[in-house]
């Protein structure tokens, strides 16, 4: 750990308590002036640091840039994001999330970046992730439950980030099944889950998360300015990406163990109170055949659940469904 880091871990474990300069020197084992050297380079960071005679200094607010401390500062969380990496810029998360991953990074790992060059979806989509108006972020897991479940986690996920949005943001959005986020049936945000499994035990689960938070509608590239929004075109104000970060993990943690505990019924529940054209009709298709049927909602695995004219009841692991409203893909 940096001295940097140290001082800024001191200073940010008591945010309403001074300092003093002397149990600083002592805690970092550097001399007084160079305590007050690096306050000066904090606050060339963007930190507002507050310097008082005779009883030490304090951080009044930390930069709105992302950075691993600012992300941990007042994170309330046991497990994730007790490790934090983030990076100004990368090819993807879930690319150096992976590169961790095989490098023993522990569960509960969090990869962010402020852009990314080659940002995936699935099937080797592209996600557009524009430098600093989104969360770009990838989460390493590590559990024990067997590998046909890991599905279950990208439900889970989705849940977790519309029960955000509407309480942080006061929007509600719906899930399209499995992994979009949409609001008026355009993209908000989007999930990617990659596993890694041998026999029948999982070595760890990338979790992967996309959100568009401060993007104008024309940062979008042309092609995907109708079916896509962002957090700020649908409340018409900005949001502190770090404060949502901080948000997003606490909750997840929350859900996670929760699920971990009781299964996926509860997320079901959530999942259905969210679901987008939940009771519609739609068009479908799989290797096998194409027809119209109604969503009923999801099964307790989180298969969807289908019923065509003839009431005729499908369970879906994966399908193309014709969503309609111009949303694509
Ligand atoms: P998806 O395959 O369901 O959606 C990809 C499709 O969505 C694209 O083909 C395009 O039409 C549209 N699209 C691309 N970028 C955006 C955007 N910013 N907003 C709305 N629509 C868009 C969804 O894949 C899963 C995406 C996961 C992204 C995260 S970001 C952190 C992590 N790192 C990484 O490389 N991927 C994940």
């Amino acid at each position: 750990e940096s001295t940097r880091a140290k001082l800024i871990d001191v200073l940010s474990s008591n945010p309403d308590q001074y300092i003093s300069g002397q149990l600083l020197s002592e805690k970092l084992n550097i001399s007084r002036p160079a305590v007050w050297k690096h306050m000066k380079e904090l606050e060339k960071d963007g930190y507002e640091v507050e310097a008082v005679p005779r009883k030490g200094y304090r951080i009044v607010s930390y930069p709105d840039k992302l950075s691993t401390n600012t992300l941990q500062w007042g994170l309330d969380t046991d497990w994730l994001g007790q490790n934090v990496i983030h990076k100004p810029s990368v090819s993807s998360t879930q690319i150096l999330a992976h590169q961790q991953a095989q490098e023993d990074a522990p569960h509960g790992t969090v990869i962010v970046a402020d852009e990314q060059t080659k940002g995936r979806g699935r099937l080797n989509r592209t996600w557009h992730s524009q430098k600093g108006d989104g969360i770009w972020m990838s989460i390493i897991l590590r559990p024990t439950f067997e590998p046909h479940r890991s599905p279950q986690i990208t439900l889970l996920a989705a849940t977790v980030l519309a029960e955000v949005f509407k309480r942080h943001c006061g929007i509600k959005p719906q899930i399209k099944w499995p992994n979009d986020l949409l609001t008026d049936g355009k993209k908000l945000a989007g999930i990617l889950t990659e596993l890694q499994a041998e026999q029948d035990q999982i070595t760890y689960i990338v979790l992967g998360m996309g959100i568009n938070v401060n993007h104008d509608r024309d940062v979008f590239p042309e092609d995907i300015q109708n079916q896509a929004t962002s957090i700020k075109q649908e409340t018409g104000e900005s949001w502190a990406i770090g404060a949502l970060i901080q948000d997003i993990l606490q909750t997840f943690e929350k859900r996670y163990e929760e699920f971990i505990e009781e299964g996926f019924s509860k997320v079901k529940l959530r999942w259905e109170a969210f679901g987008y054209r939940l009771g519609e009709i739609v068009d479908i298709k799989t290797h096998q055949r194409s027809w119209s049927a109604r969503i009923l909602g999801i099964e307790h695995d989180g298969a969807l659940k289908v019923c065509d004219e003839d009431g005729q009841v499908d369970i879906l692991y994966s399908a193309e469904i014709q969503w309609g409203r111009g949303d694509g893909s």
